[in-house]
C-alpha cells in the first residue's frame, strides 16, 4: 500500500490575472479535489492545499483546460513574476503588466516533461526536444525570483527580489526601468553566514529588447557563478556579494553587449493596497477586497463564486495576498454593489490589519516553527487595544510574521516583523520602513506574546512622544533603537 501523500498546488500567474472563468475553475478544483481552501500568496498567485496523489493529474488536467498551469511555481527556476496590481494607477500599467508574461515566457524551462507526467502522458522522446540555452542542463543554482514595481506603489516589494525593475515613468510614458539585483530575504536561525539583503540599483535600459536581455543575461551570470555546494548561500544575493556589485555589472555588461544606463530617479509612496472602490482612467471599476493572508473565507468564496458567474469583473491577485475584482463596466457595478451587501462582505477592518501578512506555516508547512497565518489574526486583536490607548488606530503600521525565517511574509520589511523560532515564540524584528526600501533589525530574541505586548505598548507610547512630525514608527524605531 502506498503512503497517503498529499501535495500542495500552486498555479503560475505571471502579474497575477486570471479571467471570471479561470476563477471558476479553480473554484471548482479547490471543492473537488482539494481542502476547499483557497490560498491567495505573497507572490500574486493562489494555492490549494491537501490534494491526494491520485488526483494531481486531474487537477493539473483541469487547470489545463482553463489555460492555467504550475510550471515554474516551484523549482531552481525563475518564479511567478510579480506586478504593482492596481491598474488605475497608470494607464500604461497594461503595457507594464505584458513585461511580467513577456519575462514569465522567456525564462521557462523548455522541458516538456509536465506535459508528459501530468497532462497526456505523450512521451517527451515523441515531441520535438527543444535545446534549453538558458537552463541548460543543470537548471539554476536555486530558486529566482522577479518583480516589477510600478511607482509611486512598492506593493511588491521590489527590493526583495532578485531582481527587481522599477518602471520610470514620465507624462505617461515608459521610459524604461532601473534594475536592481541580489534582493532576498532567508536567513537560517544560527547560521551567520546567511543574510536578508536588499536589491542593489545597478542601471537603467531604456527599451524592451535590452530590458528582456539584461534579465535573462542576469540568470545565465548566477547559473555559472552562483554556488552549487551549499544551498542556503546559493542565491543571486551571495554572487552579487560575491562578484561585488561593481564586478557582477561588469559580467552583465560583457554578456549583454552594452552598457546600462545610470539609474533614473524614482519615489516610493505607498505599498499597501488600495481598498474599496477605485476607477481608472478609462473609468473602469476596481474594487480590492481585503483577504487576511490570503485565506479566503467561506462568505468571500461564496461571493467571488457569484460574482465570477456573472462574468462581468476579472481577478487580481495582489502582492499583499488580497484580491482586486478589475476592469468592472460602469454599468454592472451595481451588481457588484448588491453582491457585496448581500454577503456583508465589506466588513470594519483597522489599518493595523489591512497592513499585516503572514505567510501559511502551520499545519501545512513542513519548514514552520511557529504560527504565523493562523495565529496573527489574534495577535492584532490584542494589539488593536494598544493602538487605541495611544491614539494610533489610522496609522498603517506595517506588521508580518513568519513560522520560520525563510520569510516567505516578507517580514524583514515590516515595521514590526516576527519571525517564529519555536512554538509560541518569535524573533521580534523592528525598524523597516514604510514602503520596503530599508531592512528591519533584530530587537528582541524569542519573544512570547505577553513579552511582544508589552514591548509594543511601550514603543508605541515611546513613539507618540517622541516621534518627529510625520516620522512614521518605523523610522522612529530604526532612528531610536537601531545600533549599527
Ligand atoms: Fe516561501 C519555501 C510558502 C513566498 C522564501 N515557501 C516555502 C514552502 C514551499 C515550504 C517548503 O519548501 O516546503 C512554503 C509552502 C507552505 C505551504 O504549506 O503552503 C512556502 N512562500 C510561501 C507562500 C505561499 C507564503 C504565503 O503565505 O503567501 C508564498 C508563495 C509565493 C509564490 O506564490 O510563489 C511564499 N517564500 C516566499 C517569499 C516572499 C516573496 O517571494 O516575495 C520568500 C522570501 C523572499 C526570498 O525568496 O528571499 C520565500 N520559501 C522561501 C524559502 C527560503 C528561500 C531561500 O532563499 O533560502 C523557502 C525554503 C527553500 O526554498 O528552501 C520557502
Ligand atoms: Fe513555511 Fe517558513 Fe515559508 Fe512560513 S516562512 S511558509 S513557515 S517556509
Amino acid at each position: 500500500l502506498d503512503k497517503l501523500y498529499s501535495f500542495m498546488i500552486r498555479l503560475r500567474i505571471p502579474g497575477g490575472v486570471i479571467s471570471a472563468e479561470q476563477w471558476l475553475v479553480t473554484h471548482e478544483i479547490s471543492e473537488q479535489f482539494g481542502t476547499g481552501t483557497l490560498k491567495i500568496t505573497t507572490r500574486q498567485t493562489v494555492q490549494l492545499h491537501g490534494l491526494l496523489k491520485h488526483q494531481l493529474r486531474p487537477t493539473i488536467q483541469a487547470f489545463n483546460t482553463a489555460k492555467l498551469d504550475s510550471i515554474a511555481a516551484c523549482g531552481d527556476v525563475n518564479r511567478n513574476v510579480i506586478v504593482s496590481s492596481h491598474p488605475q494607477i497608470s494607464q500604461i500599467h497594461q503595457q507594464i503588466y505584458e513585461y511580467a508574461d513577456k519575462i514569465s515566457t522567456l525564462l521557462l524551462p523548455k522541458t516538456q516533461s509536465y506535459y508528459e507526467v501530468f497532462i497526456d502522458g505523450e512521451k517527451i522522446y515523441e515531441r520535438s526536444a527543444e535545446a534549453d540555452p538558458l537552463y541548460e542542463d543543470r537548471y539554476l543554482p536555486r530558486k529566482f525570483k522577479i518583480a516589477i514595481a510600478i511607482p509611486p506603489s512598492n506593493d511588491v516589494d521590489v527590493f526583495a527580489n532578485d531582481i527587481g525593475l522599477i518602471a520610470v515613468i514620465e507624462n505617461d510614458v515608459l521610459k524604461g526601468f532601473n534594475i536592481a539585483i541580489g534582493g532576498g530575504l532567508a536567513t537560517t536561525h544560527g547560521n551567520p553566514n546567511t543574510y536578508a539583503r536588499l536589491g542593489s540599483i545597478i542601471g537603467f535600459t531604456d527599451t524592451e529588447e535590452k530590458t528582456l536581455k539584461a534579465v535573462y543575461e542576469i540568470l545565465t551570470v548566477q547559473r555559472d557563478f552562483g554556488n552549487r555546494v551549499d544551498r542556503k548561500l546559493s542565491r543571486l544575493k551571495y554572487t552579487v556579494d560575491k562578484l561585488t556589485v561593481e564586478g557582477f555589472k561588469k559580467e552583465l555588461e560583457s554578456r549583454i553587449g552594452f552598457d546600462l544606463l545610470p539609474a533614473q530617479p524614482f519615489k516610493f509612496s505607498e505599498r499597501n493596497d488600495r481598498f474599496g472602490w477605485e476607477q481608472n482612467h478609462q473609468g473602469k471599476w476596481f474594487y480590492t477586497l481585503f483577504v487576511e493572508h490570503g485565506v479566503v473565507k467561506p462568505y468571500q468564496k461564496q461571493f467571488l463564486y457569484e460574482l465570477a458567474q456573472l462574468k462581468i469583473s476579472n481577478f487580481i491577485f495582489s502582492g499583499n495576498q488580497n484580491l482586486i475584482l478589475g476592469e468592472i463596466n460602469d454599468d454592472d457595478k451595481s451588481k457588484v454593489e448588491a453582491l457585496l451587501v448581500a454577503h456583508d462582505i465589506e466588513k470594519q477592518v483597522s489599518a493595523l490589519r489591512k497592513s499585516s501578512m503572514a505567510c501559511v506555516a502551520l499545519p501545512t508547512c513542513p519548514l514552520a516553527l511557529a504560527e504565523a497565518q493562523r495565529y496573527l489574526p489574534e495577535l492584532v486583536t490584542k494589539i488593536e487595544p494598544l493602538l487605541e490607548k495611544h491614539g494610533l488606530t489610522e496609522d498603517e503600521i506595517s506588521i508580518r510574521m513568519t513560522g520560520c525565517p525563510n520569510g516567505c511574509g516578507r517580514p524583514y520589511v515590516a515595521e514590526l516583523g516576527f519571525i517564529g523560532t519555536g512554538a509560541g515564540q518569535y524573533n521580534f524584528m523592528l525598524g523597516g520602513d514604510r514602503y520596503g526600501e530599508r531592512l528591519n533589525f533584530l530587537y528582541k530574541e524569542k519573544q512570547t506574546e505577553s513579552q511582544i505586548l508589552e514591548e509594543v505598548d511601550s514603543l508605541f507610547s515611546n513613539y507618540v512622544a517622541n516621534k518627529t512630525i510625520d516620522e512614521t514608527f518605523g523610522d522612529f524605531a530604526f532612528r531610536t533603537f537601531f545600533k549599527d
